[in-house]
């Protein structure tokens, strides 16, 4: 019995390091029709192949930015539980006040999460957008985060058969050789429950999807199915240390691809 749960515990623990971790903050949709608080979860997971939950500490900052202006989201989490397909982690629920017509940049810098099986710490600084009577004001331009990815493609009507560019910026400046991991969202938060919902597809073999970064920041992907896709630049940040351990400062980004009609 013993030894099974070993075994089972290290078969667990393998994915986890081997498949890529993604932070989500999830909508159930990009495009918000009537205006209002709009729901929003964050949640630690890997959610191509729908496996392990890490828990999530409260972020650094959560906030938004619409027509330039930034607004803080923090106060509007509420801590939640969320289960994947293994196990069941800490997560928030939030809200994003959508009002105007525009744009609205969702952004969360989590704390540093460690990492134990890899000895290092994790802090993906991520991005997500919503947009409001298709008027655009917000999505081209950089935040300013230490490090981000830079859209080229409007990120929340993205054509499924379609191509997405972004940029990779550290401090401002392009990463070359970012390596860059891609991945769908094949089984998404249920808003009304703490689960997912199904998955829609599994995880191809030869593990992560990569991409690299050129010699400008630029990379380039083409996107096979609408949905959810995220891509995050591994240690594309200036910080590579927290509490006397490696940091993989990432940059996620999440775009969503709609099929032709
Ligand atoms: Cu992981």
């Amino acid at each position: 019995m013993k030894t099974t749960l070993i075994a089972a515990a290290a078969a667990l623990a393998i994915p986890a390091a081997a498949q890529a971790h993604f932070l989500l903050e999830y909508t159930t949709d990009t495009m918000i029709e009537t205006p209002g608080d709009v729901p929003v979860k964050l949640i630690f997971w890997h959610p191509f192949e729908n496996g392990h939950v890490m828990d999530l500490e409260t972020p650094e900052a959560f906030f938004m930015i619409h027509n330039g202006e930034k607004t803080d989201l923090l106060g509007t989490l509420e801590p939640v539980m969320f289960s994947g397909g293994e196990n069941e982690g800490a997560a928030f629920r939030g809200t994003v006040p959508v009002r105007r017509s525009g744009d609205y940049v969702l952004v969360t810098v989590p704390q540093p999460y460690y990492e134990e099986s890899e000895e290092i710490y994790i802090q993906q600084i991520t991005k997500a957008f919503l947009n409001r009577n298709e008027l655009p004001t917000d999505w081209d331009q950089p935040v300013g985060l230490p490090t981000e990815i830079i859209p080229l493609n409007k990120p929340y009507n993205v054509i499924s058969g379609g191509t997405f560019t972004g940029q990779v910026v550290a401090d401002g400046a392009p990463v070359a050789g970012a390596e860059i991991e891609i991945e769908y969202m094949a089984a998404e938060p249920d808003m009304q429950s703490a689960a997912s919902s199904e998955p829609t597809v599994s995880p191809l073999p030869g593990g992560a999807v990569v991409a690299v970064s050129d010699a400008n920041g630029y990379f380039t992907f083409g996107v096979p199915k609408a949905g959810y896709w995220g891509f995050a630049a591994l240690g594309s940040g200036p910080e590579t240390e927290h509490e006397g351990k490696e940091l993989s400062q990432d940059a996620v980004i999440w775009i969503r691809a709609w099929d032709l009609e």
